[in-house]
């Protein structure tokens, strides 16, 4: 048999860059959208740096067709993009067909294009009316999210062929109702887990919708953000910290998904905090539905180190954690100061390739912000993000050659955008956006380099 060369990745290896409706789309008072948890947190003053607001972001909506142009000159197979809910159902619960009709059009300039659309239904966007509802920690969104899930299929599924149903419902949980970083910014331990079991909830709800309307070759999966945690001594106090921090954040939605319930360790840590009773008979044979693959989406890693009181709350605010902090990251590091560590992710791919058994997986968000800027010459020359994404890919190949079964690598971000709580301050994208003046898009020289590398599906030698 022919030897494959080393640096070439699977055949049918699926590639392409994402972004998130809140994050790029503007419009937000255009074609009868309503409002979401995010207009009204980024309305309040004091939650995102420097004031900034979304209502415009990248202007997504009205130039989606020109960034789908760029997209196709690049040379990227695929568009990882999130259907903004309260877009097509504004109170949550009734259809807008202006809204509908404009991902209608987004998906035909996505396929006339030859760029395959890899749709997520929940990307934090949630409908202020489901909140004032009662939001994540009521069980009742879980059925809402269902419904709205079956609409989007309705509507695009006889073109979309690649669904997540929920990403990263630790940040929706975590950071939106427990430590209030992000919308709608409540600080409640107690709801932030039932806001997670009941993204759970939905996330296996809207699979079942979503199997029962499927059409062939569809596959759905959920995406999940993992940051392994790291301990700098192998003690048990320092162990206990690790096994603390990785059950909460990586293991706690990822067993409940692979049907293996809550792990036992995170629900004993958390249980006095009185939240499992919304954990009905049924629930979790409902979140466990088989996937077609998992998302993977990896940063960094925590370096975690206990504390000498074990009641202490932890600095990171997380839900139940106690007697642990989070320390420093250590360089280098990007400019949202995160760890840069590329091991990691192989250590990660091969963790999950054994604690899955061997489901199919997909990197569906990696990728760095640095200052990039537009030189007079009018380029981006950001060599930093080309050695990132060279050195994660390089990751990801040897999880491959090691048995790791990765399907697809999708960066973050096709455009620079609204990076949440910091506004526009982090630039992730292949493409950068000047905020400051018109919007106009610059392909970063990293985008190039990316190209170069899906064009031979192998990293340069
Ligand atoms: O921008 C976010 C994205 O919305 C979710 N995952 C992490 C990215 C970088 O912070």
């Amino acid at each position: 048999m022919k030897e494959e060369p080393p640096y070439s990745f699977p055949a049918g290896f699926l590639w392409g860059a994402g972004t998130s409706a809140f994050q790029v789309e503007g419009g937000t008072a255009e074609a009868g959208r309503g409002l979401s948890v995010w207009d009204t947190f980024a309305a309040t003053e004091g939650k995102i740096h420097s004031g900034h607001t979304a209502e415009v972001a990248c202007d997504h909506f009205h130039r989606n067709e020109a960034d789908f142009d760029l997209i196709a000159q690049i040379g990227l197979p695929s568009y990882r993009f999130s259907v903004s809910w309260p877009r097509v159902m504004p109170d949550g619960r009734t259809r807008e067909p202006r809204g509908l009709a404009f991902y209608d059009r987004l998906v035909d300039a996505l396929l006339a294009r030859d760029i395959k659309p890899s749709l997520t239904l929940y990307h934090w966007d949630l409908p202020q009316a489901i909140e004032d509802e009662g939001g994540w920690p009521a069980r009742d969104t879980a059925f809402r999210f269902a419904e709205y899930s079956s609409v989007v299929q309705e509507a695009l599924g006889d073109r979309v062929g690649h669904w997540t149903t929920v990403n990263e419902p630790f940040c929706a949980a975590f950071l939106g109702y427990g430590n209030g970083v992000h919308a709608p910014g409540i600080t409640d331990e107690m709801r932030a887990l039932q806001a997670a079991h009941h993204l759970m909830l939905g996330h296996g709800m809207a699979m079942q919708a979503l199997r029962a309307g499927a059409r062939n070759g569809q596959e759905f999966g959920l995406a999940l953000n993992f940051a392994p945690a790291l301990a700098d001594a192998d003690e048990h106090p320092h162990l206990e910290a690790r096994r603390k921090f990785d059950g909460l954040h990586n293991r706690f939605f990822l067993d409940a998904a692979l049907g293996r319930g809550y792990p036992v360790d995170v629900l004993d840590d958390t249980r006095r905090l009185g939240w499992t009773s919304v954990i009905r008979e049924g629930d979790l044979d409902i979140i466990a539905q088989p996937m077609d693959w998992l998302g993977v989406n990896y940063y960094a890693p925590a370096r975690v180190t206990p504390l000498n009181d074990l009641e202490a709350l932890s600095n990171c605010g997380l839900p139940g954690l106690r007697g642990l902090d989070v320390l420093p990251p250590r360089g280098p590091l990007t400019s949202f100061g995160w760890e840069q560590a590329p091991d990691v992710l192989t250590d990660l791919l091969l963790w999950l390739r054994d604690h899955t058994g061997g489901l199919p997986l997909i990197v569906l968000e990696n990728g760095a912000a640095f200052e990039d800027e537009v030189d007079p010459g009018g380029r981006v020359r950001d060599n930093e993000r080309e050695r990132y994404i060279h050195e994660h890919l390089h990751a990801v190949l040897t999880a491959i050659k090691a048995g790791a079964d990765v399907r697809g690598y999708v960066l973050w971000s096709l455009l620079d955008n609204f990076e949440w709580s910091l506004g526009f301050s982090q630039r992730f994208g292949l493409i950068h956006v000047d905020f400051a003046d018109g919007l106009d898009r610059t392909v970063k020289d990293s985008a190039y380099y990316y190209a170069r590398v899906i064009g031979a599906n192998a990293l340069p030698v």
